[in-house]
């Protein structure tokens, strides 16, 4: 089924069109990830502060990794959608698209997707406690929790907990990417965890039209020029069709 999309939006849909795509756990949903808030949301079964701080890991690591390798023994299983392959789409036929994502999976990563600016880390990355050391470790499961380093160390999950600072690097540049675009997608993210959740506003402010692709308005839908309502497994390659229609017409004028 296809949702309506505005004029505007499709004027917007040509290679020269600075683009950003900004994805949350909603992008994932349809691979079988689970999202963390609403319906189905993790955090209604989990308490956060049990699990996604570092004060949780400090009080038990054993039952925080637990959680992280079954997270990674479900994404190990599953394979990216339609929605993330869209995205490679995008990535092929606009001269400028940056990948920012709050997701962990790497599902992005795995549909094709080379550059992905990762705001809260890798499921796939492991961190020594000790001597600080950063590794890809794609093992699920995990023979011993919680995991140990080659120097002795415990090893921590590569992501970001609340209260913890975002990779700067990433951050900045997913800022800059942000101010410069003319076209910001916001797909699949309640919009409610923070700084992530600036960009769809930050995009804004600087000019750009913001899109919303959710199955719900979310807190970014204030931002947003334009709500397409419905899974980004379906309503991103709809607008993968419109690009390949711009395409078919740009290649009869030459
Ligand atoms: C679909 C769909 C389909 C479904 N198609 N759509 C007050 C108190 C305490 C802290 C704060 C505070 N105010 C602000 C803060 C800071 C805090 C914060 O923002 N808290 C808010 C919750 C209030 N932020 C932080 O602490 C951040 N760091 C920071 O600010 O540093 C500075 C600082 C330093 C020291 C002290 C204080 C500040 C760090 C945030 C880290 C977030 N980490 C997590 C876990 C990562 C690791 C892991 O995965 O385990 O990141 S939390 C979790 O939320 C995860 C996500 O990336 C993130 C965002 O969630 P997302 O992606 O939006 O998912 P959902 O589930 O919320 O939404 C899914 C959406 O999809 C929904 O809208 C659905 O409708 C939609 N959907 N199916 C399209 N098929
Ligand atoms: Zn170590």
């Amino acid at each position: 089924m296809s949702v309506p999309v505005s004029s505007k939006l499709r004027s917007l849909l040509v290679p020269s069109t600075r683009v950003v795509v900004f994805t949350g756990a909603g992008v994932s949903a349809e691979s079988g990830v689970p999202v963390f808030r609403g319906r189905n949301g993790i955090w209604n079964e989990f308490r956060v502060e049990e699990l996604a701080t570092p004060a949780a890991f400090a009080a038990d690591p054993r039952k925080v990794w637990e959680w992280y390798d079954w997270r990674r023994q479900l994404v190990s299983r599953i394979e990216p959608n339609a929605g993330h392959r869209a995205v490679v789409e995008f990535e092929r036929f606009f001269h400028s698209c940056v990948v920012i994502t709050q997701n962990v999976d790497g599902l992005h990563n795995r549909a094709g997707t080379q550059q992905v600016l990762k705001l809260h880390g890798d499921l796939w990355e492991v961190r020594c406690l000790s001597c600080g050391l950063s590794r890809t470790d794609l093992t699920s499961a995990l023979p011993s929790l919680p995991p140990s380093c080659d120097c002795g160390g415990m090893l921590r999950p590569g992501v970001v907990w609340f209260g913890e600072n975002l990779p700067l690097l990433a951050f900045e540049r997913a800022v800059d990417a942000t101010e410069r675009c003319d076209l910001f997608f916001s797909i699949g993210t309640s919009a409610e965890v923070y700084p992530a959740a600036h960009l769809p506003g930050i995009a804004r402010q600087h000019g750009a039209y913001v899109v919303e692709v959710n199955v719900e308005r979310s807190a970014a839908a204030e931002m947003a020029d334009e709500i397409l309502l419905g899974k980004s497994g379906e309503i991103l390659p709809q607008l993968v069709r419109y690009l390949r229609v711009e395409e078919a017409s740009s290649v009869e004028e030459m």
